[in-house]
C-alpha cells in the first residue's frame, strides 16, 4: 500500500499520511480524527487550524471531530469533557485498505475504566472512513451493555472556505432551529439561506442535505441517522478566546454537522447499534 504512509505528529501521536490519485488527506488516530481531506483537482475541502495541539487528551482543531457520546455540554453533568469521550483518545486502527478509486480506513473504540467512569455504558465504536473524490464518515455505535444506550453527538465537520463573509449555506430554509448563541431561543425556519455577518450557533432540526456555496465552489453535505444539523462559526470575539485557532482562523471555515442533539439521543437497545454518516463532495454541475 504506497498510498497510505504512517508519520507522527509528536512521539507516539500517529498521522496516516494519504497520497492517492483520488485525493490527499491526513488522518490522526488520536480520536480518529479526519485532519484534512483534498480531492486531486481541488482546494482543501476541509480546514484544519495551523495552530491545532497534538497531545493525548485535546482534540484537533479543524477536520471532522467525533463529539460522541454526547454533544457540546454533557446533558446533567457540566463537569464532563465538552463533545464527549472520543474526540479526546486514541483510537485503535483495524484496517487499512487501498482500492482504486478510494482509501478505506477502519478505526475501533472500546470501553474502558476511564470511558466507564465519565459514560457507564460498555460499547464498541467503529468509525470507517472513505476517502477519494467524495469523502464518506460513518460512526457506528455498539451498544455492549444490558441496558439501552442513549447516543447523541456529532461529526463536527470544519470545511474550508475562501471567505466567511461571501458564504451563504443552503437547504436549511425551511427548518425550524434552535439558536444557541447567548442562551437558547427556539426559531421558526427562516425560509432563506444563511449568511454570516456574526457568530453563529444553531441546531437545526433537520435530516436532509446542506450546500456551502463559497464563490464558486459548492460543496454538498449529505447524511444518515442525524435529526439535527448544527451549523457554526464562532466569528471574532470566540475565535480570539480559542489559543489552538488564529484570531482570523474563523474566517476560513464553516461548520456544518451531522448531529443527534442531546434532547433526540438515539436510545441504542442492549445488543443494538446505530450509524451515523456524513458524506461530503464537491458539487460539481
Ligand atoms: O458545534 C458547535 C459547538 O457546540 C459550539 O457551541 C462550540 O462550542 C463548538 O462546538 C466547538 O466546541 P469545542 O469544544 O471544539 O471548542
Amino acid at each position: 500500500m504506497d498510498a497510505i504512509r504512517r508519520t507522527e505528529a509528536a512521539p507516539g501521536y500517529e498521522i496516516l499520511e494519504i497520497d492517492h490519485p483520488r485525493c490527499r488527506a491526513r488522518v490522526a488516530l488520536h480520536g480518529a480524527h479526519v485532519m484534512e481531506w483534498q480531492p486531486t483537482g481541488e482546494n482543501p475541502v476541509l480546514y484544519c487550524s495551523p495552530q491545532s495541539v497534538f497531545q493525548p487528551g485535546k482534540a484537533i482543531r479543524g477536520g471532522i471531530p467525533l463529539c460522541w457520546p454526547w454533544f457540546n455540554a454533557h446533558p446533567s453533568d457540566p463537569s464532563k469533557p465538552s463533545h464527549g469521550i472520543a474526540r479526546n483518545r486514541f483510537w485503535r486502527l483495524l484496517d487499512a485498505q487501498e482500492a482504486p478509486d478510494e482509501v478505506v480506513l477502519l478505526f475501533a473504540l472500546e470501553d474502558d475504566d476511564a470511558t466507564r467512569a465519565l459514560w457507564p455504558f460498555a460499547f464498541h465504536a467503529e468509525l470507517e472512513v472513505r476517502l477519494g473524490t467524495q469523502l464518506e464518515v460513518i460512526l457506528t455505535s455498539h451498544n455492549r451493555s444490558d441496558q439501552p444506550m442513549p447516543v447523541s453527538g456529532a461529526l463536527h465537520s470544519y470545511l474550508a472556505v475562501a471567505d466567511i463573509g461571501k458564504v451563504r449555506v443552503e437547504g436549511l430554509e425551511a427548518a425550524p432551529f434552535t439558536d444557541t448563541v447567548g442562551g437558547r431561543r427556539e426559531c421558526p425556519a427562516s425560509g432563506e439561506a444563511i449568511h454570516f455577518t456574526g457568530e453563529v450557533d444553531r441546531i437545526y432540526h433537520h435530516r436532509g442535505e446542506t450546500v456551502v456555496v463559497d464563490g464558486g465552489r459548492r460543496l454538498r453535505i449529505a447524511k444518515e441517522g442525524s435529526p439535527s444539523t448544527v451549523v457554526w462559526n464562532p466569528w471574532a470575539e470566540k475565535a480570539a478566546a480559542l489559543a489552538d485557532l488564529p484570531d482570523s482562523g474563523y474566517r476560513d471555515f464553516v461548520c456544518v454537522e451531522a448531529a443527534i442533539a442531546n434532547d433526540h439521543a438515539a436510545l441504542v437497545p442492549p445488543g443494538g447499534s446505530h450509524r451515523l454518516a456524513t458524506r461530503i463532495e464537491v458539487d460539481r454541475p
